[in-house]
């Protein structure tokens, strides 16, 4: 039996320099009586947020931070949360986060603060695989029922726009899927390669490398269709680094079109105003041109019938994702289901504010067929836990940046050594989830 022991918690920074909280847990080592081991945990933050996502509990203080710090979480958690889990022994994970929500008592996390909440969730997982003495991602597949030897494909989005970049392209995420390899590391030096090449592309156009949010860069195209010269770009990098687009490489984008809709059915895009199905030719235009594979929010989340269409008209060819649309959240997801209105969903730990509950949402996209991608934020930190959790649920597709900035590049290390660690026990989801794209 091992009981929690000590919980620490105090406000840190995520990659943005904005406040974010990190737990710390100890529970007693079943190994050696009257000892403790600990986990710890931060949790990242979004900008481009969906409605429904759980509540981040911001101070609002203006003197700090610009508002943005996280002392009414840190407080919630020494206060209230710690008084209630020390000294008790959860022998589940499901245990720990069902007395979470319970004394949270709301149904988006409001109370306490999704971030108060999964930051004590997040670190019990890490606490109890060091008690155990497994990694992360093995006491996940052993809740799960998985094998939990799955590398995921990465979705390496090397191109940024939207709210995580000032260069106006609308569409947030250009992203590079190099699943046409034997192995993960293999994978991911492709997409490094590519993200090298681009630099050197973007240079010789005179165009900016600095990079946004994500580690992508952030150029400024000053065409008349700056989209599909981001694309053309990308795939000109791509065959530069000496790979084939459509077979070795795709390409799959984040719209995140909540963000450019007037949430009334119109979209402002390249200086027009279009509707639901203006936008799906402009993605039909671009997936008979380039290998894009996957469509993630492609229209607002509020536009369900809009989805409906783009679902009906490209779900059989492509993945067609949900983000803002279902922020991880069961209910939202058993609509979709049953409306049949996208065919994968994007995982993000901190849209609903346990891991019960993410690892929950997955299972039910894996019994509905649909795809599950885990994937970072755009606020994140050096906390990898979202590598173990893709690998631990074989979920086939992670998205967690592009190949700069350590907060994103901390990911991929962790699935290197993961890697490493299975040996020849490790499968790459590559030829698996994306066979069926080869063109
Ligand atoms: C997204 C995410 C991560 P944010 O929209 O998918 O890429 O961005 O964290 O800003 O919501
Ligand atoms: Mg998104």
């Amino acid at each position: 039996m091992s009981k929690i022991r000590n919980l620490q918690v105090r406000e840190l920074l995520d990659s943005r320099g904005i406040p974010t909280v990190e737990v710390e847990i100890a529970v007693d080592d079943p190994k050696h009586a009257g000892e403790i081991v600990s986990g710890r945990a931060l949790v990242p933050s979004g900008a481009s947020t969906g409605e429904g996502e759980a509540l981040e509990l911001r101070d609002g203080d203006k003197k700090r931070f610009e508002g943005k710090g996280v002392l009414s979480a840190v407080r919630n958690v020494r206060e209230k949360i710690a008084p209630a889990i020390l000294g008790r022994d959860f022998s589940l994970q499901s245990h720990l986060d069902d007395a979470l929500r319970d004394l949270d008592g709301t149904p988006n996390k409001s109370k306490l603060g999704a971030n108060a909440i999964l930051s004590v969730s997040m670190a019990f997982l890490r606490a109890q695989s060091a008690a155990q003495r497994i990694p992360t991602y093995k006491l996940i597949s052993s809740t799960f029922g998985t094998h939990g030897t799955t590398l995921p494909v990465p979705m390496m989005n090397i191109l940024n726009g939207g709210k995580h970049a000032a260069n106006g392209l609308a569409i947030q995420e250009f992203m590079v899927v190099p699943a046409g390899f034997e192995t993960f590391s293999e994978s991911l030096r492709a997409g490094v390669e590519i993200f090298h090449r681009l630099k050197h592309i973007l240079n010789e156009k005179g165009l900016s490398t600095g990079v946004g949010d994500e580690g992508g860069f952030a150029p400024v195209f000053e065409d008349e269709l700056p989209h599909e010269q981001a694309l053309t770009a990308i795939i000109q990098a791509i065959r530069d680094a000496g790979y084939r687009p459509g077979s070795d490489v795709f390409l799959a984008i984040d719209a995140a079109a909540s963000e450019f809709s007037d949430h009334k059915g119109a979209y402002r895009f390249e200086g027009k105003r279009l509707n639901a199905d203006e936008m799906v030719d402009i993605y039909r235009r671009w997936t008979n041109t380039y290998p894009v594979i996957s469509i993630e929010d492609g229209l607002a989340e509020d536009d369900w019938d809009g989805w409906a269409m783009l679902s009906k008209k490209m779900g059989s060819e492509i993945q067609i994702v949900g983000d803002d649309l279902f922020v991880t959240n069961q209910a939202l997801l058993k609509r979709g289901i049953d409306s049949g209105i996208a065919n994968a969903i994007l995982i993000k730990l901190n849209q609903i504010g346990t891991v019960t509950e993410t690892l929950e949402t997955m299972k039910m996209a894996g019994q509905a067929g649909f795809g599950a991608i885990v994937s970072h934020r755009s606020g994140e930190t050096e906390d990898t836990l979202i590598a173990d959790l893709a690998v631990g649920t074989d979920c086939g597709q992670i998205k967690t940046g592009s190949a700069s900035r350590s907060e994103r590049i901390a990911k991929y290390n962790q699935l290197l050594r993961i890697e490493e660690q299975l040996g020849s026990r490790a499968k790459f989801a590559g030829p698996a989830v994306y066979g069926r794209f080869q063109r």
